[in-house]
């Protein structure tokens, strides 16, 4: 194992069950550890639920049910989601976990420590969809300045948190950290936002008691959004100095969107100045997923369940949509034509066909035994494993649409190749020609398939046994993996089912 990689997505309100928003996070983390982990880096991967607050307690309430048995109902849901999109999480945090609610109390206690907690009068605005308060400065309408919702008039006494007292040394992490936010657009943005002033922010609550009690005053419960960005470092074992926790922390990683880019990129790295504890490395926020231009999100009413996607494309044809049909970063409309067309061309056409027709052709001109040929260099060859050092750099970029148009590009050339070679023409006239073109076709599939793996697992898993080969490649095998030549001589093909059915 060479070097290790942390990586978080937010965790979700459980007021529902995960739609497509939240399981584009989630296999972006999934697609980033599946890469990190071939190319033999040590990862831990972290998503879970965020079950505290007046917005959970009022969902709720609004069901008749106690906050606690709303989270017992939705948590698992998260977990059975991701298992049917083939997430490789390795750790599943609740907010509501016991040890995680010390974690929170005893982080608070360190701010408190270092004077950086007051008691004072909050009165302004509340934003209860997002659990954010809004103040009159950057609403002077009322209205949430993120999801433009009415913001309720709100007045508690109220434990407040010194953020300005780190405004200086926020903006000089942010300068001497060009990349700690990512895309640059949204460095931008908070680097100016930092620069224009940070205000204390109140981070308690005492109208209801969901929540964890805040240490000596137990009338009072700690803002929701302290209580859950704790997560990154409790998951790890926090407060107690785990091995874990000096593994993986700093994180590499926290994947979010960009709704929720101030709290992760300057409320959480003060928070952590204030406890003495390293900033993460990085904070990538992606766009949105909208219809018809509006977000994508429960209270709007326009969810797409994941599941209703699957049974249409299946788990690749979701996962390979999301990472391919927007750049990230950018926001991009689930449309069902881009959809169905990128399934039906790409999936369908470009790879699934690619494949069956390969294999029907190794069946039918040599019994399903694919003859190893001389080794011989070709554009195409070339053209394949040129991908390879460029898997990384895109990954390290954020790039994932780019790699996949690139992935494509090359697989648009393995069919360019058949057409032009004419297999059927070969096996009446060049038997060795024809060994050598076959081969070259297959050995690129199976290299391709290394490339794909993390992005649609089965399906790449299937090229692989269809090819006569093992269906995995284990951690750290990645470039020894993708050596051109490594398909034995003789090697059987077993032809299956499309892997790719076209939908009308
Ligand atoms: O904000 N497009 O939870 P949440 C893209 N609990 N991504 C989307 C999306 C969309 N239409 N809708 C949701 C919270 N997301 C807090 C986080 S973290 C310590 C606490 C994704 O359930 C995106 O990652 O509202 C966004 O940041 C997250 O879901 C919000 O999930």
């Amino acid at each position: 194992m060479t070097g290790q990689f942390y990586v978080t997505t937010p965790l979700y309100y459980i007021t529902d069950e995960p739609h497509i928003g939240t399981a584009y996070t989630t296999i972006v983390a999934d697609v980033l550890a599946r890469y990190k982990r071939l190319l033999g880096v040590e990862v831990f991967f972290v998503t879970g639920t965020d079950e505290h607050g007046q917005k959970i307690a009022r969902a709720a309430a609004a069901e008749g049910l106690k906050p606690r048995e709303l989270a017992d109902r939705f948590a698992p849901k998260y977990r059975e989601v991701w298992q049917s999109l083939d997430i490789t999480l390795d750790y599943f945090i609740r907010t509501t976990d016991p040890a995680h609610e010390e974690a929170v109390q005893a982080f608070f206690k360190k701010v408190i420590e270092q004077g950086d907690i007051y008691k004072a009068k909050y009165q302004g605005w509340y934003c209860n969809p997002c659990e954010r308060y809004v103040s009159e400065k950057d609403a002077p309408d009322h209205v949430c300045p993120v999801c433009r919702r009415p913001a309720e008039a709100l007045e508690e006494e109220n434990y407040f948190f010194r953020l300005s007292k780190y405004q200086d040394k926020m903006l000089s992490h942010l300068k001497e950290h060009p990349d700690f936010i990512g895309p640059t657009s949204r460095y931008n943005e908070i680097r100016n936002r930092v620069e224009a002033g940070l205000e204390d922010i109140s981070v308690s609550r005492s109208a209801f008691d969901w929540g964890v009690p805040m240490p000596d005053d137990s009338k009072q419960s700690i803002w929701v959004w302290f209580d859950a960005l704790i997560n990154y470092i409790s998951a790890l074992g926090y407060p107690k100095k785990t091995d874990l926790f000096e593994k993986f922390w700093p994180a590499d990683v926290h994947l979010i969107g960009k709704d929720i880019l101030w709290f992760h990129s300057v409320i959480w790295p003060c928070m952590l100045m204030s406890a003495g504890i390293a900033l993460p490395k990085k904070i990538y926020a992606h766009g949105w997923w909208t219809m018809n231009a509006d977000k994508i999100s429960k209270s709007k009413g326009n969810v797409i369940y994941p599941r209703d996607v699957i049974a249409r494309v299946g788990v690749d044809g979701l996962r390979y949509f999301m990472m391919r049909e927007i750049p990230f970063g950018l926001d991009g409309d689930f449309s069902n034509n881009a959809l169905l067309a990128r399934y039906n061309n790409e999936l369908g056409n470009d790879l699934g066909n690619l494949l069956l027709r390969t294999l029907t052709m190794i069946e039918k001109y040599f019994q399903g035994r694919l003859p190893r040929p001389a080794m011989e260099s070709s554009e195409l060859r070339s053209a394949v494993e040129g991908l390879a050092p460029q898997i990384e750099k895109k990954l390290d970029q954020y790039q994932f649409s780019i790699l996949l148009e690139k992935i494509w590009e090359v697989i648009r050339k393995v069919n360019k190749y058949i057409d032009q070679e004419k297999p059927w023409v070969l096996a009446k006239s060049d038997q060795e020609r024809l060994k050598t073109v076959l081969y070259t076709v297959a050995e690129s599939l199976r290299i391709i398939s290394i490339y794909l793996g993390p992005f649609i697992p089965e399906s790449a898993s299937k090229i692989l046994t269809q090819l006569g080969l093992p269906g995995e490649v284990g951690a750290g095998q990645f470039n020894q993996a993708v050596v051109w030549g490594q398909l034995p001589d003789g090697c059987l093909v077993k032809k299956g089912a499309p892997l790719f059915p076209k939908i009308e």
